[in-house]
């Protein structure tokens, strides 16, 4: 196959927290991947990214540990840098947005839309803390929600019920910051014209489809927000953390950090260039139209790739002599969770990738996470089923076959590869999927599909055991030992196949089993056909991978939830009198049903035993009214009355989380308590 130029970029995480294996099963594992295959095949790579060290998530994160920007975007710009290294991820540059390099590329984006006409300024009206003097964005408002009451709703949508308004009908707003009621007050923002690109980009994105094939998941996005229509984006805010707005005029405004993020990409391969002393380097990649560029993100990230960045870029050549190449396809994953939940850092739920690695070593992590990439729906990550692919996979197959093809040939054939001999049917057959699982391997992660191209890595490894078992060398080797000779010289070209096939998944094996062979990878194209050798010396063998024992993975899976990653939160204290004010009674439906214009609220009428009354709960997205009647629940019978919707509550059901996204599960009493009876 013709090389190829090949410019890859996994998503840039904000640099505020952790990396954790979700990110990881996202846009990392399978571009390292990709790109260490590519450059096996020795196509020409240049894999790329960094940290994204703007926006409100770096922010907010600064003001709640009460540090500045800077110190967040330091410490986990290295804490991650550092544990993407340990992973094995084999980026060309690391870079962050934070270097003047991004900065002055940012800027010159937007000044030369500016200057162009292309950017809207329009006028709107917006929260003000006048005390910080500061316009809050949206997260930085806490108030009642119009709707249904919520405390804590944003400052314009409410998470309880749903609803969405405009700011200024939210009730009693309060500053994040200082606590105080905020203002609405007029600011200006200049806006990228979307709309303008709409026809364009719905070619662009059927063009790249039809010809090399995007993921169904990122097609189907694509077209949700098409048919919603494209609209004018503000590409500044007002803040202070950020890349300043280019203007002479204009203070305290920065660019919107998607509209720079994406940018950060073409700005890491300027940073690389600068690196390598080659100042022009980037050009080679960005600005030719030889290059393939492929971006690997997580679902929600997909409208930034396939929608805003082809429009920045699109909008740049339109003006510009100099033209930017535009992603040729951006194979999204949807999301990992852990041990069956979305993986929290505040609820402690999940494991940090430096956590997992002082644990455990990089290579059975890679092989699990791959073995089960949320290629094409959300997948989870299981102790249990780490433990079960290390120990059954990559030990007793993988492992297994390395091992016992190593000790016999040291022990019968002097630590040498024996010659071949005459070919029996099993040996045809073997050296034919030798040589046909490059192949296969390759067409599959050349489509993205690594999930199966791991798959069909570990099915050569049970085919080479299978065929040492049926070979039987432990009897030819008393038997006909030129036979024997042959059985092990094509297990050792298994081996060697294997090492390679192996290596984007599992580098730092490969990197052992290579030492063992006492050889190097060839070019892909040649792997499974080139053969080590007879004579050829090899090394000692060294132990591939270490079984994981049943302890070890039931301590982890009693730690779930724990909070290991963060101290759990401590709740106020009450006393035992405090408690008793709050009134626990059971309760039975005796009817049910849904609140109209609500899909979130259900009207229930109730029996107490001595007295009926109407509850309004938020449980439809739980439970369907008929589902309900008859079930006895606990209620807090002396909560104060209050109106949801417009209609009375009279008490609340109790309820816990049910672990899925906005479901809940009621606490059921059984059947023998009568209604009325007080939990205690
Ligand atoms: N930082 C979002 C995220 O970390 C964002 C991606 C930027 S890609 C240019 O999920
Ligand atoms: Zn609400």
């Amino acid at each position: 196959m013709a090389k190829e130029k090949v410019l890859v970029t996994s998503a840039l995480p904000y640099a505020n927290g952790n990396i954790h294996l979700g990110h990881l099963s996202g846009a990392y594992l399978p571009a390292d991947i990709y790109v260490r295959y590519k450059r096996l095949n020795g196509d020409d790579i240049l894999y790329i990214s960094g940290s994204d060290e703007h926006g409100v998530p770096i922010t907010i994160s600064a003001d709640k540990e009460k540090v500045t920007p800077k110190e967040i975007i330091d410490r986990y710009h290295n804490a991650n840098k550092a544990a993407f290294e340990k992973f094995g991820m084999s980026f060309d540059v690391y870079s962050r947005t934070s270097l003047p390099i991004h900065h002055t590329t940012a800027q010159e984006f937007f000044k030369k839309y500016y200057d162009e006409g292309l950017l809207v300024e329009k006028k709107s009206m917006q929260f003000y803390d006048e005390k910080a003097k500061m316009f809050l964005p949206d997260r930085y408002v806490e108030g009642t929600c119009p709707r249904c009451g919520n405390e804590e709703a944003r400052s314009d949508e409410c998470e309880r019920c749903g609803s969405l308004y405009d700011p200024s009908e939210l009730k009693n707003p309060k500053s994040k910051i200082s606590g105080e009621t905020p203002v609405l007050k007029e600011t200006s923002h200049w806006y990228f014209p979307l709309g303008k690109f709409q026809d364009r980009l719905v070619k662009y994105v059927e063009e790249m489809n039809k010809k090399f094939g995007w993921k169904d998941n990122v097609l189907q996005y694509c077209k949700g927000w098409f048919n919603d229509g494209l609209k004018d984006r503000a590409i500044t805010r007002d803040l202070d953390w950020g890349i300043k707005v280019p203007l002479d005029e204009v203070q305290n405004k920065v660019l919107y950090v998607w509209f720079e993020a994406v940018l950060g990409y073409i700005s890491a391969t300027k940073e690389l260039s600068k690196q390598r002393g080659e100042p022009e380097l980037w050009k080679k990649y960005w600005q030719s139209n030889d290059t393939k560029y492929v971006a690997f993100i997580g679902k929600d990230n997909i409208v930034f790739h396939t929608i805003i960045f082809p429009a920045i870029l699109m909008a740049w050549n339109d003006f510009s002599a100099d033209k930017y190449t535009l992603p040729q396809n951006v194979p999204a994953n949807e999301f990992l969770n852990f041990e069956g939940k979305k993986f929290s850092k505040s609820r402690g739920w999940g494991i940090d990738v430096d956590e997992f690695l002082e644990l455990f070593p990089a290579d059975t992590l890679r092989y699990t996470l791959a073995a089960n990439l949320p290629e094409s729906k959300d997948t989870d990550f299981y102790w249990k089923e780490f433990q079960g692919r290390t120990n059954g996979e990559l030990a007793d197959i993988l492992g297994n076959l390395v091992n016992r093809t190593f000790t016999f040939a040291h022990k019968h054939f002097n630590g040498e590869v024996p010659r071949c001999g005459k070919l029996e049917k099993i040996d045809e057959e073997m050296l034919a999927t030798i040589n046909e699982y490059p192949k296969k391997i390759s067409g599959l992660i050349e489509r993205y599909k690594i999930k199966d191209a791991v798959f069909e890595m570990m099915n050569l490894a049970r085919a080479g055991n299978k065929y040492f078992n049926d070979s039987e060398p432990w009897v030819s080797v008393k038997k006909n030992k030129e036979h024997c000779a042959t059985t092990v010289n094509i297990c050792l070209n298994a081996i060697y196949t294997l090492a390679e096939v192996f290596e984007p998944v599992i580098p730092f094996s490969s990197v052992k089993i290579f030492k063992m062979l006492n050889t190097r990878p060839t070019e892909w194209s040649e792997c499974g056909s080139v053969e080590l050798e007879a004579g050829h010396k090899l090394n000692e063998a060294e132990i591939l991978f270490n079984k994981i024992e049943d302890k070890v993975i039931e301590e982890l899976v009693n730690k779930i939830g724990s909070g290991s990653a963060e101290v759990p939160e401590k709740a106020e204290e009450i006393t035992i009198d405090e408690f008793k004010k709050v009134k626990m009674k059971v309760a039975k439906i005796i009817a049910a049903e849904n609140v109209k214009k609500s899909d979130k609220l259900l009207k229930l009428q109730i029996d107490l035993g001595n007295e009926k009354r109407q509850v309004i709960a938020g449980i439809a997205k739980s439970y369907k009214p008929e589902e309900l009647i008859g079930k006895k629940v606990l209620v807090v019978a002396n909560l104060k009355p209050a109106k949801l919707f417009g209609l009375e509550s009279q008490g609340m059901i109790l309820a816990v989380d049910s672990g899925e996204e906005g479901k809940v599960k009621i606490i059921e009493i059984d059947e023998s308590i009568n209604p009325g009876t007080l939990a205690k």
